[in-house]
């Protein structure tokens, strides 16, 4: 095998060479796309808000009236995503996980808050009391975080918290050191690949 060139004519190991696409999920107000703009500036990988993607490309289906809620056309968000997430390096915030194929990420941060936190948070944005009081709910029985350890594998699910300038720091960083490891662990893939072909 040409040593110069060794990733051209093999998918498996190009696609091991791909970015990782890192998720960063919660209930609406603990901190996703605070956190998820941070760490995109600070690592250089690129910010997608799925939010803004199913207006983008009005993927809504209706509106939910009582809950006060738009109803997502799941299956054309999706393929617009599959789009933009194709060549990885992309850090997704969305309130929830389990409808996108687990495939396509490689980390997955659930941003955590206390009550009295989110309480504010989510007054401050002007939701009503049902609306909050539906969100606090989720958060205190932990929804998101038992629905991304049911859909991923748990070893890269990790709960964080976004509460002060210090936080959005420590998780960079974290998310950082991980991206390090995670280039060390593909370099090896790839060498070990290309010693099982020669
Ligand atoms: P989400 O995307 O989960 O709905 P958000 O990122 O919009 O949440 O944050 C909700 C509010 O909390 C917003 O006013 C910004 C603030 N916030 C989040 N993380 C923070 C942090 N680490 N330090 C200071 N304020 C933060």
């Amino acid at each position: 095998m040409d040593g110069t060139r060794p990733h051209r004519t093999n998918p498996l190991l190009r696609a091991s060479l791909k970015r990782p696409n890192i998720l960063i999920t919660g209930t609406p107000g603990t901190g996703k796309t605070t956190t998820a703009r941070y760490i995109a500036e600070a690592t250089g990988l690129e910010h997608v808000s799925v939010g803004d993607v199913a207006k983008e490309k009005e993927c809504f289906e209706g509106r939910d009236v009582e809950l006060d809620t738009y109803i997502l056309d799941e299956e054309k968000l999706l393929d617009h995503l599959e789009i933009i997430l194709a060549d990885g390096g992309k850090v997704v915030d969305y309130h929830s996980c389990e409808l996108f194929p687990e495939r396509w990420f490689d980390l997955i941060l659930v941003v955590r808050a206390t009550n009295a936190v989110l309480f504010d948070r989510l007054s401050a944005r002007g939701y009503s009391a049902r609306k909050r009081e539906e969100n606090l709910e989720c958060e205190i029985m932990q929804v998101v975080l038992d629905e991304a350890l049911e859909s991923y594998e748990k070893e890269i699910v990790h709960e964080i918290t976004s509460e002060t300038e210090d936080d959005l720091q420590e998780n960079a960083q974290r998310v950082k050191d991980w991206l390090t490891q995670w280039k060390v662990d593909c370099r090896d893939r790839v060498q070990k690949a290309e010693g099982m072909e020669e």
